[in-house]
């Protein structure tokens, strides 16, 4: 079999997504998310000028093959684009590879290691009562964990909150990143009392997540674990950027609450000390940003040996291409953790229309041989790209700070 087409695709239904697919000689196609939500133009351009062209004339059976030519071949490596752009032929090969096999991709990952995966919702709100009225709507929804944003007194705007028409945590459809506001203390001052009035309004057994959205130093991240020890997280996320994984040793030796890391890394080497140290208890790399189902498979093994656990990133900015990988991958391996997933627009859906399904707060990827997912392109078509960025954050004197 020989790659004879691959063609970018970016569509917009509601956010930006960009697609890779990857055609064969004997018809059979793949299809692979490479959306990186503020830059997707980038990452269509590295495939379209640099990649595509390699990949024609190419056996798709050689996935690790061309993992390796890709990444060692460009010499400069590592990075979000270059990861997001391998990420999205490694899983069209995989698609191709499970197809051709007329399996689901998780037959050839190992076969399920469960009959299904739990996820985590997110429920968010200017305040407590309707921060509980949106946990109550997860639970209606079937969720069975359920991460918890809310506004911060004194703030406009706080990751993960909607306020009026302004997306919760995506990217915003302006030519500019809209600015948002914050203040360190006053979210530290506001926050362990939010968790304790959740925990006593939803009862001890409900999985409660937070995400302080690498917005914290090391040393009030251990202030904010060790505060919130009393509510019993499932995990507190991105407690501090991570880029500096040795910060992680003075918050782990603070506090027991469970940390989970990973979302903007890309490669296994940026959680090395995290995970040789076991500074952390979940990985959080999404199959889209961590150059495909190949390497994060490979980061799971290794964290497997320090009892450490997988969490797949799966905001709205993952296509439902990126979703599926990531359940067929999290049906497969032993030590899976957790799925972030809140599911996609009805237009979304629509234009990538999913095996996938969600049913009581679980995943399942389906039986449908490869990945499961088919792009509609003239639906895909309706939907043209828009600039869209995400919010950039600043302290009251002006200062730009982490968002
Ligand atoms: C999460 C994340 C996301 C990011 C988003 C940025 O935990 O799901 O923090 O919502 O903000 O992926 O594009
Ligand atoms: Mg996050």
């Amino acid at each position: 079999m020989k790659i004879v087409d691959a063609q970018v695709v970016v569509t917009s239904p509601g956010r930006n997504f960009v697609t890779l697919r990857i055609t064969t000689d004997e018809g059979l196609t793949g299809l692979g998310d490479a959306t990186l939500n503020g830059r997707e133009l980038a990452v269509s351009s590295y495939l379209v000028d640099h990649v595509v062209p390699l990949l024609i004339g190419r056996d798709p059976h050689r996935i690790e093959d061309t993992w390796q030519y890709l990444y060692r071949g460009a010499y400069w490596r590592r990075g979000p684009v270059t990861m997001a752009a391998i990420a999205a032929v490694d899983v069209a090969l995989w698609d191709i590879k499970a197809k051709a096999a007329g399996l689901p991709l998780y037959q050839l990952l190992g076969g399920a290691s469960r009959d299904r995966v739990r996820a985590y919702g997110h429920a968010s709100g200017r305040d407590i009562p309707e921060l509980f009225d949106s946990i109550r709507a997860r639970q209606a929804e079937g969720y069975q964990a359920i991460r918890v944003q809310t506004g911060v007194p004194g703030l406009t705007n706080v990751y993960g909150v909607r306020h009026g028409a302004a997306p919760a945590e995506g990217a915003d459809r302006h030519p500019r990143p809209v600015v948002e506001d914050w203040d360190t203390a006053a979210y530290l001052r506001h926050i362990p009392g939010v968790l304790e009035a959740v925990r006593n309004e939803f009862g001890p057994e409900l999985p409660l997540l937070h995400d302080a959205h690498h917005r914290l130093t090391p040393i009030q991240a251990a202030r904010l674990g060790a505060a919130l020890e009393p509510y019993d997280l499932f995990w507190l996320e991105d407690c501090t950027p991570a880029e500096n994984q040795e910060g992680l040793r003075l918050v782990r030796q603070h506090t027991r609450t469970p940390l989970a890391i990973g979302e903007v890394f890309n490669t296994v080497f940026d959680y090395q000390t995290l995970v040789n140290e076991q500074l952390i208890d979940y990985v959080r790399s999404a199959v889209t940003h961590f150059g495909g189902v190949t390497p994060l498979r490979k980061l799971f093994d290794y964290a497997a040996q320090y009892q450490i656990r997988s969490a797949v990133h799966g905001p709205e900015d993952i296509s439902p291409v990126g979703m599926a990988a990531a359940i067929h991958l999290d049906l497969a391996i032993h030590n899976f953790g957790i799925q972030e997933y809140s599911g996609h627009t009805a237009a979304t859906d629509e234009v990538f229309r999913h095996a996938y399904t969600f049913t009581d707060g679980h995943l399942h990827p389906g039986e449908e041989p490869g990945i499961g997912v088919e792009l509609d392109d003239a639906l895909a078509a309706a939907h043209p790209y828009e600039a869209a960025y995400l919010p950039v954050n600043r302290l009251a004197d002006g200062t730009v700070h982490d968002w």
